[in-house]
């Protein structure tokens, strides 16, 4: 339990005027996913109607009292040892006089309900919208635990979705983008020191030095990015030897669910040794012959910052080197369609067009019969299914297996005793069909790629 005690995140969101209670509601929802794929707990969340989310900490005085109920921290920017600067403090009181006038007394009877106890306090605070660098930190003092915004919560995802090399340089990039602004100076504040060799330049402050370092990393990464290249002859040649099944869509379609589902590895959660492997790309389980692994993307995100929109598609390049796109939907949120229709878009432009596809209308178990009706009828190629049904998910699995088994051979080889070691090839890629022993070996009859059965043959001819 000690663990998840330290894993507790508190939301916060300010409602502008702009933004109705069902958008921030959404978004509250997407951002409780993109904070639990990163590994917290939602425990609670402090939102605010305010005419705008620019304001020097964000949530008005009482406000941030209320976020520091969650996090412990002393729910006030100023601290002892500095205080705000002048422009920025009356600022600051401009937010005070603010909440008076727009805080809303149903929020505030919400949180009375909502003290949490001494088990739900927060060990991160998520806000909702993007932070400047200077309501980071006022945040973050006010809370006393550290803060992340939207953003770096997304680039945190993307990083961990990134698994080729060119997806990898472009995540660091945008990192090192949104990191550079918000470095703050460590140690003795603002001393300055005379140039030694490799080190500071004259009169450069430590700040300064790390945020050339940041500059000169970031154009070191774009050379590396530019050298790669055309990426698609390794794709083409990976894609050869792995059967590879890339689940797509927005998040919350489902693909997490089935991609658990079809890969067991909740079994191996359990297991504390599989704990740390890496999830977004596994066999699935049972195991299949020929092995097939699935791969679960990071998930089209709704709002997602346009200085991410390169970062996002690198981390589709998994999905761009599958053998089959499964394209997951949530057929019972109404807006399916249009992001069906974005997420077809730009697998496109990542170069996926020429990869065969499926589509799979998921929480099936949400549709009353007629809907079903007329959603089979609209389409009538794709796969109805919930990820809750052990029916629909072996009908699944089955019609994966007969995809690729639709461009197999079955083919008969003749394994003499001499040849054995052949035989753990055969068994680890292709299916077995029959096996019968005689005195000089056996003869299998198996289905396999065309690929992996020239090379048997090859072998076995030796
Ligand atoms: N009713 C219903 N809910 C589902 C089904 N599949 C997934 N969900 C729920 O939908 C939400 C999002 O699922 P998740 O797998 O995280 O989606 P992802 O964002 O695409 O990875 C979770 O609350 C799931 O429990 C389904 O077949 N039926
Ligand atoms: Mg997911």
């Amino acid at each position: 339990m000690s663990k998840s005690a330290q894993s507790n995140a508190v939301l916060v969101a300010i409602r502008t005027p702009r933004v109705t209670a069902e958008e921030l509601d959404s978004s509250l929802q997407e951002l409780t996913r993109l904070v639990k794929t990163l590994g917290y707990t939602v425990v609670g969340q402090v939102t605010q109607k305010r005419s705008s989310d620019k304001y020097a900490a964000v949530l008005g005085q009482g406000k941030l009292a209320e976020l520091a109920l969650w996090t412990g921290g002393s729910g006030k920017v100023e601290s002892a040892f500095e205080r705000p600067k002048h422009k920025a403090a009356s600022k600051f009181e401009g937010a005070d006089s603010d909440l008076t006038e727009e805080s809303d007394d149903d929020e505030a009877d919400d949180t009375i309900e909502a003290v949490p106890g001494p088990r739900e306090q927060a060990q991160i605070v998520i806000v909702d919208c993007d932070l400047s660098p200077s309501q980071l930190k006022n945040l973050e003092r006010a809370a006393g635990v550290p803060v992340l915004d939207r953003t770096g919560v997304i680039i945190e995802i993307f990083s961990r979705h990134a698994r080729t090399r060119a997806a990898r340089l472009q995540v660091e990039i945008a990192r090192l983008n949104y990191l550079a602004p918000r470095l703050r100076e460590t140690g003795g504040g603002s001393e300055r020191q005379g140039g030694g060799v490799g080190g500071k330049g004259a009169g450069e402050t430590s700040l300064e030095l790390d945020k050339r370092r940041i500059r000169d990393r970031m154009k070191e990464l774009r050379a590396e990015l530019a050298a790669i290249g055309d990426e698609h002859q390794t794709r083409r040649a990976r894609r050869e030897h792995e059967l590879t099944v890339a689940l797509v869509g927005y998040t919350n379609a489902g693909k997490s669910s089935l991609m658990r589902a079809m890969t067991g590895i909740e079994v191996l959660v359990a297991d504390k040794l599989f704990a740390t492997l890496d999830t977004t790309i596994r066999p699935l389980y049972p195991d299949t012959r020929p092995k097939v692994l699935m791969s679960d993307t990071v998930g089209f995100i709704k709002k997602l910052p346009h200085d991410l929109v390169a970062s996002f598609k690198s981390t589709l390049d998994e999905a761009a080197c599958a053998s089959l796109l499964l394209f997951v939907v949530d057929a019972s949120d109404p807006s399916f369609r249009s992001q069906l229709d974005v997420t077809r878009k730009v697998l496109a432009e990542v170069g996926a067009t020429d990869i065969p596809s499926l589509l799979l209308l998921n929480k099936r178990d949400r549709l009353g019969p007629e809907e079903l009706a007329a959603l089979k009828a609209e389409y009538p190629d794709a796969f109805f299914l919930s990820t809750r049904s052990k029916d629909d998910l072996q009908a699944l699995r089955e019609r994966i297996m007969g995809y690729f088994e639709s461009d197999m051979l079955d083919e008969e080889l003749r394994i003499p005793f001499t040849a054995q070691g052949v035989m753990a090839e055969i068994r680890a890629k292709m299916r077995i069909l029959s096996e019968a022993y005689d005195a000089d070996g056996l003869t299998v009859r198996v289905r396999s790629t065309p690929e992996n059965l020239s090379a048997i043959k090859k072998k076995l001819a030796h």
